[in-house]
């Protein structure tokens, strides 16, 4: 590690100086995504305060209106990245339909689909909560962005990230160059390189589920949960639980420490929870990046083509052997606990 500091801006440069296909209006559009982490991320260390400093209703003591956080990401993400001209149409996970740049502005090459605030239930807890960003090139040629532009497979995407509001505030990105994490120094607004080449290890001993969809999982899913929990010295078993209902923070500590998350479909969803579009494709492609893998259960999500904007899909990232062992359990494939060791 260089005893120098490394702003984002610094790194970004860097890396496109080593590699010049990377365009200037490509880097610029990672930094917009930065520069509203940074609104964001001040909304979010103060919204408890909102009551201590007396908001009346709808109005905040300066009489600013006062939005629900996920509502001001979501805004604030659409102000800084719409007017930037580099953009040719925007989805969000909290719009219904896809946002073309308005009538007059100029119209870019790329595509944005983001999150702005995922882990809304723990918004209100101060727990970590997230946002995370999928940068595609568009396929149509002329005019604004269509859908089609929007719904391409998880492979084609140029750039993807989040940005984990925790104990302390951190982009983590990738262009397809390894991954990058960089910590927020609020003293001078400024996301500083802290972990360079993340590589996630090839095996964890964590596993993250919502545990109270038992009942509705498959049998596939039931007897690998089941297996995780049994003594087995060869892998480590039992693995330890670790679920804090936001994807992005149990997706960060499970890169960094190895281990499993899975979000799995069941009975009453088929598909799971999770979006494919904003949540599951940027999310696996930092995962494969750092070493991991990330499979709906039978298939890569980089390759599923989505057909709808807010389509859901099945999840099971991480740890390439945990994910491998996860898929070989779905697919019935790995036989697993019998039923008289079954921890239920
Ligand atoms: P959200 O986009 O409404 O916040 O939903 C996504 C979140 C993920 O962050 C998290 O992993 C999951 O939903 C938790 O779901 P559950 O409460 O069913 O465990
Ligand atoms: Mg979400």
């Amino acid at each position: 590690m260089s005893d120098r500091a490394v702003t984002l801006g610094q790194f970004v440069l860097q890396q496109e100086r080593m590699h010049p296909e990377a365009s200037g209006q490509f880097t610029s559009l990672l930094l917009d995504v930065a520069l509203a982490a940074k609104m964001i991320n001040k909304a979010v260390i103060r919204a408890g305060l909102v009551d201590v400093l007396g908001a009346t209703g709808t109005t905040n003591v300066q009489g600013e209106k006062v939005q629900k956080l996920d509502v001001f990401a979501h805004e604030t993400i659409m102000r800084v990245l719409g007017s930037t001209g580099q953009l040719a149409v925007i989805a969000s996970e909290e719009d219904e339909d896809i946002v073309q740049v308005t009538d007059g502005m100029p119209i870019g090459r790329y595509v944005v689909n983001f999150d702005p605030l995922d882990g809304s239930s723990n918004i209100d807890a101060n727990v970590n909560i997230g946002t995370i960003f999928s940068i595609l090139p568009r396929l149509t040629r002329t005019g604004r962005g269509t859908h089609e532009d929007v719904l391409q497979a998880g492979r084609r995407q140029l750039c993807a990230g989040y940005v984990l509001y925790g104990s302390s505030t951190m982009l983590v990105y990738t262009t397809g160059d390894g991954v990058h994490g960089f910590t927020y120094e609020p003293s001078i607004g400024e996301f500083l390189l802290s972990h360079p080449n993340i590589k996630t290890p090839k095996r964890g001993r964590i596993y993250s589920a919502n545990e109270g969809n038992y009942a509705h999982w498959s049998e596939g899913v039931k007897r690998y949960v089941d297996w995780l929990k049994c003594d087995d010295a060869e892998t480590g078993r039992p693995y330890s639980a670790r679920y804090v209902g936001s994807l992005v923070a149990d997706f960060h500590r499970n890169l960094l420490y190895g281990g499993i998350y899975m979000y799995p479909g069941d009975k009453k969803n088929p598909n799971g929870k999770l979006r494919l579009l904003y949540e599951a494709a940027p999310l696996a492609f930092v995962a494969e990046q750092a070493g991991g893998a990330a499979s709906d259960g039978t298939r890569r999500i980089m390759d599923l083509a989505p057909a709808a904007l807010h389509q859901r899909t099945p999840l099971f990232i991480g740890s390439p052997e945990n994910v491998a062992e996860a898929q070989s359990f779905v697919q019935e494939k790995h036989a697993g606990v019998t039923s008289d060791r079954r921890t239920r």
